[in-house]
């Protein structure tokens, strides 16, 4: 008979003990959305977020693992199964519900867990039988507990005393789960990895600072270069690409140069998202191309000021754009450029503001979205008398939610295709990658040529 035992004992609670005989099994689902958007096609991502809840889990509990994005199948009949937990944002919300309600009418106990039952409590309750609020590191235990005893409450939240739990209790997150599947080749070659939580920036669209609040947490450096060497074992090789899934990789310099320092000569190359106003000292790009940056995630958002000081973002200040990416440039480093389209600030300007931008910056992957109010934010609240869009699947940034004040429907929508198709035509690909040897940012500008050729305004309706 197998025993395991929690790692993490507290003096009070004796440790959860459950015979081999009495595990109870989850299903973990991964489902799938209906947006257009590339990141859900082709190669997708290991979904980092299931697999540490898998890697959790599994000291208590059999675990499968289903996603639906590399065309796993759910199944139809829950028997084998005691617990159907499943991961949701916003644009698979639907999905979730349809699995939870076939998953419920079979006497299944659903969990969910993920930003949208984050944001919407209520909402999510009516489909399961208990919300994990936030991250499951911090309310595992109970919640294991509790599913034994036969006790499991609504939600699970960390009281304001006791708060997030610390990132040095995480341990190294299982990936055998996801390449199980017999469909794992859809996995894209980037590992995804994590290393810091929290963003207390303040963008009034984004759920981040709605979830974790101002708290800004960091794993110990040593425990991040301890699973890049894992990874690296584990591919057989020290060449491995990683994709830090951080909200703000760079929040705390400090830690950030540690990090960086201690990546130096370990031949991994990776990407990460990170505040603009970081990258002001040069000597932050010379460091991380040291450490094997490739590419930086750069939330731009807007070339106008006016619509920084809409959306509260405090880290970026236009005027120093063009000084930022240079310094960037300077080390070699693509930029993933976000710009984000629609608020009340936009005009008909905007549009070619922001090409302009692009292509005497030679942005090398700029990224279009349409301003979306999620649900759960404050944002939402004052925007949704003026929201058109009330379909969850149509929550990806991608469709159109409300007139902005500066423009129409059919003004906004032509001038949004029409810069897209601008920037990724081929004179302008070739203008922006000017000098850059054949690679994958090139074959992500020739993919993205081909979807932008084909947007109509009912892409986005
Ligand atoms: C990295 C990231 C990405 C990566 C995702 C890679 C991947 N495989 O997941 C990429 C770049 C591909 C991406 C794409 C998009 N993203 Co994104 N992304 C993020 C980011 C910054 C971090 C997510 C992450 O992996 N964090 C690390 C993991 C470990 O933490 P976690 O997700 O919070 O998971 C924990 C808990 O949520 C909980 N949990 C999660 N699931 C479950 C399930 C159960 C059963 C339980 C018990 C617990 C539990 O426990 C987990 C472990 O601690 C978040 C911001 C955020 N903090 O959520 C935005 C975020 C999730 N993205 C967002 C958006 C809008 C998008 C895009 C639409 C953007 C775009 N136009 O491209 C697409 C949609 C893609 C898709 N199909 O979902 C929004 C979603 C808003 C919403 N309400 O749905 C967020 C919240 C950012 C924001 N604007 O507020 N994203
Ligand atoms: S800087 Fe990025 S992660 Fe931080 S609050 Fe703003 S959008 Fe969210």
């Amino acid at each position: 008979m197998t025993e395991l035992i929690t790692p993490e004992l507290s003096e009070t609670t004796p440790p959860l003990l459950i015979p081999q005989a009495q595990r109870k099994r989850w299903l973990l689902i991964q489902p799938k959305s209906s947006t257009p958007l590339m990141v859900d096609s082709g190669k997708v991502s290991m979904p980092l977020n299931l697999l540490m809840v898998a890697t959790l889990v599994q000291q208590h509990f059999d675990v499968d693992f289903v996603d639906e994005r590399i065309d796993d199948a759910v199944p139809e009949d829950f028997s084998r199964y005691d617990v159907v937990a499943m991961t949701s944002r916003t644009l698979n919300a639907r999905r979730v519900y349809a699995i939870a309600a076939r998953a419920r009418a079979q006497g299944k106990q659903v969990i969910l867990g993920g930003v949208h039952p984050t944001m919407m409590i209520e909402e999510a309750s009516q489909y399961c039988d208990a919300v994990v609020f936030g991250e499951l590191e911090s309310v595992y235990e109970e919640l294991a507990r509790d599913i034994y005893d036969g006790d499991l409450k609504p939600l699970y939240r960390p009281s304001a005393e006791a708060g997030w739990k610390p990132m040095s209790t995480m341990g190294r997150t299982e990936f055998s789960f996801a390449r199980r599947s017999p469909n794992s080749k859809r996995y894209s070659f980037r590992l995804p990895l994590l290393a810091t939580k929290g963003c207390p920036v303040g963008c009034n669209f984004c759920c981040t600072p709605r979830i974790y609040g101002k708290s800004f947490r960091v794993r110990e450096s040593d425990r991040v270069i301890d699973e890049i060497k894992h990874r690296q074992h584990e591919v057989g090789k020290a060449n491995i690409h990683l994709s830090f899934m951080d909200d703000n990789i760079s929040f705390k310099p400090a830690f950030a140069d540690e990090l960086f320092h201690a990546m130096v000569g370990m031949g991994v190359g990776w990407n990460a998202n990170i505040s603009m106003n970081f990258l002001e000292r040069p000597a932050v790009a010379e460091l991380a191309k040291k450490a094997g940056c490739e590419m930086l995630n750069v939330g731009f958002e807007s070339v106008s000021p006016e619509t920084i000081k809409y959306v509260h973002k405090g880290s970026n200040r236009v005027s120093n754009y063009e000084e930022i990416v240079k310094n960037v440039h300077k080390q070699g480093i693509a930029l993933q450029g976000y710009f984000i389209f629609g608020f009340d600030t936009d005009t008909a300007a905007s549009f070619q503001h922001t090409y302009d931008f692009i292509v005497q910056n030679r942005i090398e992957f700029p990224v279009f979205t349409i301003a979306t109010p999620f649900p759960g934010t404050p944002w939402y609240e004052e925007m949704r008398p003026r929201v058109v869009q009330h379909d969850w699947d149509k929550y990806d940034t991608f469709h159109y939610m409300y007139e902005p004040a500066g423009m129409g429907r059919d003004e906004f929508l032509r001038n949004f295709i029409k810069l897209q198709r601008a920037v990724y035509s081929w004179p302008n690909i070739w203008k922006r990658m000017a000098g850059r040897r054949p690679d994958w940012v090139w074959l992500v500008n020739i993919a993205m040529h081909h979807f932008t050729q084909r947007l109509t305004p009912e892409t986005f309706l």
